[in-house]
């Protein structure tokens, strides 16, 4: 998979040559590119942005340096991503639809934004432009929400997770509950013993043990992914009575 993320702040996207993507760069897993969007400016003072057509608080950021950009990095059948506050949720879901892609570019606003007709123009090209949001929350710019995004994608490539068996295992992976407590050692510490049933062995006690914390939580904390699973998978009778011995309404 290639990578390439505009910004005007190349070096907030340092991170990804730490951990796993680190390491799958170094491994050529993934090929990630950082490019400086001043590098497409053409005046000396190196301008990204100008006042809000109808006026208005802050500054935009301008079509034109990004359609520079753009057009040079942007490959054919390559999918340009754009985080704004008013995109789309990303979620496990679309990271999982990400990672099938060959080639992604990432274009980093900053300011009030980036001039509409940036993503009007690619789309319109036949480029993926996908405007994505990590969450309800205002950040000042694109970068962190870029990392996250690259992160929640790139381990999900072949080949970077040691065992692909424990992405099934987790939040919002194929099972659609949170995920269950974990342990190790010491078993005992300030006086607070792990679970006992994790001591016994018996591996389908476990299992199971560990499914109905993972219900309890997500009925607890969200309960709309319960009732996706219900619909999506179905909960079986031993699910249900997890729940309800927790006290949560039957979903269906
Ligand atoms: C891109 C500029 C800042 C946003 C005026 C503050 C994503 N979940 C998310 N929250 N915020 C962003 C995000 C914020 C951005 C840009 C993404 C580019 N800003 C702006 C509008 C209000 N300032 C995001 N993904």
């Amino acid at each position: 998979m290639r990578i390439d993320v505009v910004s005007i702040f190349p070096e907030y996207l340092a991170p990804l040559d730490l951990s796993l993507v680190g390491k799958a760069r170094q491994s050529g897993l993934v090929d990630i590119t950082v490019h400086d969007l001043r590098d497409w400016t053409s005046d000396r003072h190196r301008t990204v942005d100008d006042t809000p057509v109808g006026g208005g608080a802050g500054m935009v950021m301008r079509a034109d340096v990004w359609g520079r950009a753009l057009d040079e990095v942007l490959q054919p059948g390559a999918t340009l991503v754009i985080p704004t506050p008013s995109g789309r949720t990303f979620n496990q879901r679309e990271a999982e639809d990400l990672a099938r892609r060959e080639r992604i570019v990432f274009a980093c606003g900053r300011y009030e934004g980036i001039d509409g007709r940036v993503a009007r123009h690619y789309r319109g090209a036949d480029y993926h432009v996908e405007e994505l949001s990590i969450g309800d929350y205002v950040l000042n710019g694109g970068e962190v929400a870029t990392l996250a995004m690259i992160e929640a994608i790139a381990r999900l490539v072949p080949g970077m997770v040691g065992n692909p068996e424990s992405l099934v295992e987790e939040s919002h992976g194929a099972a659609g509950l949170l995920e269950y407590p974990v342990f190790t050692r010491p078993t005992t510490w300030r006086g607070l013993d792990v679970p006992e049933i994790l001591l016994s062995g018996h591996h389908a006690n476990i299992e199971r043990w560990r499914r109905d914390e993972a219900l309890e939580r997500t009925a607890q904390l969200r309960p709309d992914l319960i009732a996706a699973l219900a619909k999506s998978q179905g909960l079986s009778a031993r699910d249900l009575r997890a729940l309800s011995d927790a006290g949560f309404e039957n979903p269906s």
